[in-house]
């Protein structure tokens, strides 16, 4: 165990559940998501190659806009910060591969339970300014992200990871350039200087040390756009088959979760207790979410929660419930969220793919009333 918590100690967050060393991914556990706001102590970590050099002058950061625009740009983020709006909206960065360990057979890929999420507080500016300082082509149809990092084998020859949207997401207000998190300047390991962040999609899209935007005029092909990558079925698959000769489309809006962050699991209460207070987190994608229910007999009964309203749009929503238990003996808590066109959480793992993406069952906590027993 000691060692695993090294890897960590440069950044710290020690107590976040190490996945991987080289690259560097580690996963919040849910309980730890309990802040209305994430501290940067408690932040997940995803890297999918090496880390960059680190900078000694934040402002003197240079990112590049090029491709299908008029004035191709070479920007500081000095620049930014005087040239555009600056904005502050608390949002979710949510792993693409989020909930992966949920599926059976198991998935490839890092074995996320829920915690490869956050809800941070973001500043920067909103990406389409800078876009519309450049003006768009009408060839624009895609962006391609590009970051300082290198690959897993220490190589600049290939990004570590690479990829792009469709230019109505980029023009979202809310897909910010950012320099700042939780009024911070932008940590190294959560890409400082200057990363992109891009609310309610695959967080692979939220490129950290972010160099350049090139403006496309096709959807971008860089690692992380191509094969199976970020691609899920269109039409359910049978778990553990391989996705050949399968009709597949990329992962963009991600799917409703809601995660209990109190009690956390295998919490114990005393004999005699016959009410607890449950509390936790929710969120979905591009979409809001309508209501959250939690039960605590596998479903057949549901208790409607109390949500507070987010701050904007992107930012999840707190919620708590009380619960009435008919006696001592162990149960399991589930919280099941609802997102504003209807879909809900499924009690089991659906939408099976190779690589594990969007894996939203609702998440399971089991608690016990008298230990002795
Ligand atoms: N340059 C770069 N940006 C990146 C990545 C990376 O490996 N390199 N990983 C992406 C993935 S897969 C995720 S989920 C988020 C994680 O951001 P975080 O480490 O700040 O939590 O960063 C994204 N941006
Ligand atoms: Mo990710």
């Amino acid at each position: 165990m000691q060692d695993r918590r090294n890897a960590l100690d440069p950044f710290g967050k020690d107590r976040l559940t190490v996945l991987g060393e080289t690259p560097l991914v580690a996963e919040t556990p849910e309980a730890l998501l309990d802040d209305e706001t994430t501290p940067i102590a408690r932040f997940f970590i995803r890297n999918n190659g090496l880390l960059p050099r680190r900078v000694d002058n934040p402002d003197a950061w240079r990112v590049i806009i090029d491709g299908e625009v008029e004035h191709p740009l070479d920007l500081t983020v000095a620049d930014l910060k005087s040239r555009f709006p600056v904005k502050t909206f608390r949002m979710v960065l949510e792993c693409g591969g989020n909930g992966r360990s949920f599926f059976e057979p198991k998935a490839e890929g890092n074995p996320w339970t829920n915690g490869g999420a956050g809800c941070a507080e973001w500043t920067g500016v909103s990406l389409r300014d800078v876009l519309q300082a450049a003006g768009l082509k009408s060839t624009a149809l895609f962006t391609g992200h590009f970051g300082a990092d290198p690959d897993k084998t220490g190589s600049m020859e290939q990004q570590a990871m690479s990829r792009g949207m469709p230019m109505a997401k980029a023009l979202e207000e809310h897909t910010l350039l950012v320099w700042a998190m939780n009024g911070e300047p932008l940590p190294f390991i959560h890409g400082g200087p200057l990363r992109l962040i891009v609310p309610g999609w695959p967080g692979s899209l939220s490129q950290k040390w972010l160099t350049r935007i090139w403006i496309r005029d096709r959807e971008h092909d860089g690692p992380g756009m191509t094969g199976l990558s970020y691609r899920i079925p269109v039409h359910p698959i049978p778990p553990g088959s391989d996705a050949k000769n399968v009709e597949l489309r990329i992962l963009e809006s991600m799917p409703v979760r809601s995660i209990v962050t109190a009690p956390a699991h295998e919490t114990r209460y005393e004999s005699g207790t016959r009410s607890i207070t449950v509390r936790g987190a929710a969120w979905a994608g591009d979409d809001a979410v309508a209501r959250v229910d939690c039960s605590i007999d596998g479903g057949a009964t549901w208790v409607l929660a109390q949500m507070t309203p987010p701050r904007n749009r992107y930012d999840w929503v707190r919620w708590s419930a009380t619960l009435a238990l008919p006696g001592d003996g162990a149960y399991e808590i589930i919280a099941r969220a609802t997102d504003s066109q209807g879909r809900v959480q499924p009690l089991q793992a659906t939408n099976w793919n190779p690589n594990g993406y969007g894996c939203n069952v609702v998440h399971r906590v089991a608690v016990r009333v008298d230990p002795a027993s």
